[in-house]
């Protein structure tokens, strides 16, 4: 194998991971392990790894609720993640933020964030530590198509470029707000032109291809790092609905079958052309999957006194209500 065709193997092996994991996370639910059914799949997104392939040990980033496969690229344990998916102690935030509050400082995951648009003006303040320490990081904004109508991306977005900000501003366009197509959500689609309004180099690239997003998202996250805030629009396709309970009556069966044959895993196997290296990979992923699966499973849940701790400020008052509505619950049960 040549050296110029690692960069791309690995790439489909991290997207090949992403794809492995979030069925693992479909299984969860269906096993009655997860904490929850608000599981947002990132499946049909992977090629985002274009873009997180730019991105450095150091650098810092926030996600919206269909994270998962971001985190995983950034370096996730992904026992750690399924446990945390699974409300288990050894989860990255002890089985108490779950899913959608998942976060881990070390990795730079500043917080997944459930309220759209939630996430963005935290890349604002990691920008002006960047910045003010001159430490060489950038702090990368992921958030849907649904966040493009969030008050608060236009202010963050005028922020940076006022204060040449070393940040990214990511939208994952998978054409979907919830049931909402977007079209029906934003009066004109043209992205990155709104972006560039306010100062910021902006490209939008095709999320069928992780070797398109990887090189059309160069400049701009090279621009990031040297104090010109960027905005990239990664156009992808939502495969299945909203959350796991979503079974996207709103589609048609052909619209789905044309946006699931923009696959970037089917893209990245057709380009490398390598049936053995690929099928390979496929089956190392597969075993560490279902390694991490079964770990997750059979992690203790966090004990019942521990409940509050990592919830509340340690310094707040302990919420009592709630922890004496709790104990007679389980004296109840006992
Ligand atoms: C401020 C706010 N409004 C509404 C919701 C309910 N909600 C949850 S996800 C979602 C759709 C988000 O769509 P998008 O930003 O495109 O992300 P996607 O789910 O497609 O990844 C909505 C409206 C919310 N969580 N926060
Ligand atoms: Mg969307």
């Amino acid at each position: 194998m040549t050296l110029a065709n690692d960069a791309p193997l690995s790439r489909y092996r991290t997207m090949r991971r992403i794809r492995t994991f979030e069925e693992r996370v479909g299984e969860l639910f269906l096993k009655g392990e997860s904490a929850g059914s608000m599981l947002h799949l990132s499946i049909g997104e992977e090629a985002v790894v274009g873009l997180t392939d730019h991105m450095k040990t150091g650098d810092t980033f926030t996600t919206h609720h269909r994270g998962h496969g971001i985190f995983l690229a950034r370096g996730a344990d992904p026992m750690r993640m399924l446990a945390e998916i699974a409300g288990r102690e050894a989860g990255y935030c002890r089985g108490k933020g779950g899913s959608m509050h998942i976060a881990d400082r070390g990795l730079g995951h500043l917080g997944a964030n459930a309220i759209v648009g939630g996430g963005i003006p935290h890349i604002v303040g990691a920008g002006i530590t960047a910045r003010n320490t001159a430490n060489q990081a950038i702090s990368v904004a992921f958030f849907g198509d649904g966040a493009m109508s969030q008050g608060i991306l236009y202010e963050a977005m005028n922020m940076a470029a006022l204060w040449k900000l070393p940040v990214v501003f990511c939208c994952i366009n998978n054409q979907y707000g919830m049931g909402t197509r977007v079209d029906r959500s934003a009066g004109k689609q043209a992205f990155p032109a709104r972006a560039e309004a306010f100062g910021l180099n902006a490209v939008r690239a095709d999320g069928a291809d992780v070797e398109t997003v990887h090189n059309d998202t160069q400049a701009v996250m090279e621009g990031a790092r040297d104090g010109h805030p960027g905005f990239v629009e990664i156009d992808a396709y939502r495969f299945h609905g909203h959350a796991r309970m979503d079974k996207s009556p709103y589609r048609t069966p052909e619209e789905e079958a044309a946006g699931r044959d923009r696959d970037p895993l089917i893209m990245a196997r057709t380009t490398l052309d390598d049936e053995a290296a690929l099928n390979t990979i496929d089956a190392e992923v597969t075993e560490e999957m279902d390694a991490a699966m079964a770990g997750a499973i059979a992690a203790p849940v966090p004990a019942t006194d521990t409940m509050f701790q990592d919830v509340y400020d340690p310094t707040t008052p302990a919420p009592q209500p709630q922890r004496a509505r709790l104990a007679s619950v389980l004296e109840e049960l006992n």
